[in-house]
Parts: C-alpha cells; structure tokens; sequence
C-alpha cells in the first residue's frame, strides 16, 4: 500500500464499516501515555501534520522539554471524524497514587480538558472516581499507546513500571498498547524494541517526530507515523469482529480501578502492583503478591 492509499484509510476509517457495526461505540480514543519529555505531545502533532496535504507544519500541542512535565491538562485532538488523539499527563516518578491516576486516565475517568492532578490519598481518588459518574463516557473505544524515546533513560523511570503498564492495560481496554520508540535516530532503537518485545509489546513502532525545528517531510519518517495509527485501527477492527457491550466494558474498568485502589490501601508499603483480570478472581487473590 503506498502512502497515499494508507493515508486515505486512516481518513476515511469508520466504526460502522466493521462487521458487526459501531456497537455503541462513536470514537476511536488512542490515549498517549508515557514518561515527560518522551514526546508524546510532539507524537500528536507529528499524526496531524501526516495526515494533511503540505509541509505547513503546525504545533497543534505545546511541546518542550521541562524538568517536571509540560502537558498537564488532559487534552483531545481529533485527527479525523472517527478519531481522537488524548495528550495525558505524563509521569516523571511514579508513587502508588500517580500509577492509579495513570489508570484513571486510560479509563477516561478524567475528564477530557481537565488539569491532572495527581492525587494524594484514597479518599480523593474515591471521590474522582464517583464524580466521573456525573457524565459517564462508554462510547470511546480506547486504544492505549505508550510513547517512550530512545535517547535517554533516567533514574526516576522504571522499566519495571513500563512492564506492569504493558499488562494492566489489555486487562482494562482489550489492547496490549502500541509502543512508539521517538527519537529513532537518536540511539539504538532497536535494542529498546527488543525489551519492549520481551515485555509482550504487539507491535513496536520507531519514529521521528517532526517538530518544530524539523519538519521537511520524508516518505520513511511520515509512513513510520502513518503505521502507528493504521495499527491502532487494525487493534479497534479485531476487538469489534466479536459482540461488545461499551457500558459493560466500562462498569470492568471501574472495577479494576477500585480494586487497584484497594490493594494500594491493602499493600501501602508493596512494591509493585499486580492486578489480575477480573474473571480470574474467584480462583485467585486479587494481587499477584500475595
Ligand atoms: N529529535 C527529536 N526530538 C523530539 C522527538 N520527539 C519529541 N522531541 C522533542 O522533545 C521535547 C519533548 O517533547 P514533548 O512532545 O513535549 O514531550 P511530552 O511527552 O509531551 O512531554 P510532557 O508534556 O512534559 O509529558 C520537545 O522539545 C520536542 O521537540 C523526536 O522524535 N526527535
Ligand atoms: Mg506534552
């Protein structure tokens, strides 16, 4: 498929082209995770400018490098009719209370246009949850992608955080999420994929992004962006081949959020959080840890 015609799929996707139609669902959500500075805000401006005719390059979300995070409010680009790119905060050191709320983003517990604050005791995070009940949102199929760059690593990310990440996330949306390696030419890109692969990642894709400062537009750097998003959508066709029910969905995601909350307030001092998918819980503890 050449780029124009892979170009013209992702615009022209429909939830109502797959077999079994919408299912209730009326957007695609591929939620941006991922450590600051990785680039995900420079990742959403990279799938606009591919996606539009021209080399008129636009910063569409404010991307910079800063000390503790740049993006804090929990923007939405829509990037076609169908789908919608969301910038969540990103996480410079994680504690038990920034992974949940980490959670809560993928869930969409958060309201889209609000600034994430991260939370600091249970009764807060509780009351977050509830008031998301004020307008629940059932209908955005989520694609989760995690943004990770290649360039440096630093003492306060832990790829044993990225890990459990990898596994929470198809527990709550269905997905092992997208990984997207920036900087791809920064370092050895492929030694990283290689330890996502290990980690159970799908699919590993390595861009650059363009920005500000470099945006000529080449066929090797636009298809490399182009196929993160033509994979999230193959993701949304496979899961919509059988019968779903988004309010179901969504009551699971809660779940899975208040039984994070519970082990984090079981387990204040454990390391690492294991949540098993709920099915599994009448055989098995809640908590790989145990
Ligand atoms: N060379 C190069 N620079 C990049 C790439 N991706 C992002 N950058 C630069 O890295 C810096 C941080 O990028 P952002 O997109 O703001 O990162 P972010 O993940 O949104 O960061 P927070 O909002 O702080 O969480 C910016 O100066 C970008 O221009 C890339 O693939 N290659
Ligand atoms: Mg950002």
């Amino acid at each position: 498929m050449d780029i124009r015609q892979l170009r013209d799929k992702i615009l022209s996707f429909s939830l109502e082209d797959v077999d079994l139609g919408s299912q209730g669902y009326t957007r695609v959500l591929l939620q941006l995770f991922g450590y600051t500075g990785h680039g995900k805000s420079s990742f959403i401006n990279s799938c606009m400018y591919v996606l539009e005719e021209g080399e008129n390059f636009k910063e569409h979300a404010e991307a910079g490098e800063t000390d503790h995070g740049l993006t804090m409010v929990r923007n939405a680009y829509p990037i076609t009719d169908m789908i919608t790119m969301v910038d969540n905060r990103g996480c410079s050191k994680m504690n038990d209370f920034e992974r949940a709320e980490v959670y809560a983003q993928l869930g969409n517990f958060v309201p889209i246009g609000e600034r994430v604050e991260w939370k600091d005791n249970y009764k807060a995070m509780m009351e977050a949850l509830e008031i998301s009940e004020l307008e629940p949102n059932f209908s955005d199929f989520i694609v989760p992608i995690f943004v990770y760059r290649v360039r440096k690593q630093t003492s306060t990310e832990s790829m044993q955080d990225v890990k459990t990440f990898m596994e929470n996330c198809p527990k709550m949306t269905g997905i092992v999420p997208i990984v997207v390696l920036t900087f791809k030419t920064s370092a050895d890109y492929l030694e990283i994929e290689k330890q996502f692969r290990l980690m159970g990642a799908e699919t590993v894709i390595a861009i650059e992004n363009y920005t500000k400062m470099s945006n000529i537009k080449t066929l090797g750097r636009t298809t490399d962006i182009l196929m993160v998003i033509d994979s999230a959508l193959r993701n949304v066709r496979f899961r919509l081949e059988l019968p779903r029910n988004p309010k179901r969905e969504r009551i699971e995601r809660k779940k899975f959020m208040y039984n994070y909350i519970d082990q984090m307030k079981s387990h204040p001092e454990r390391e690492r959080m294991r949540v098993q998918p709920f099915y599994k819980r009448r055989e098995r503890s809640v908590c790989g840890i145990y």
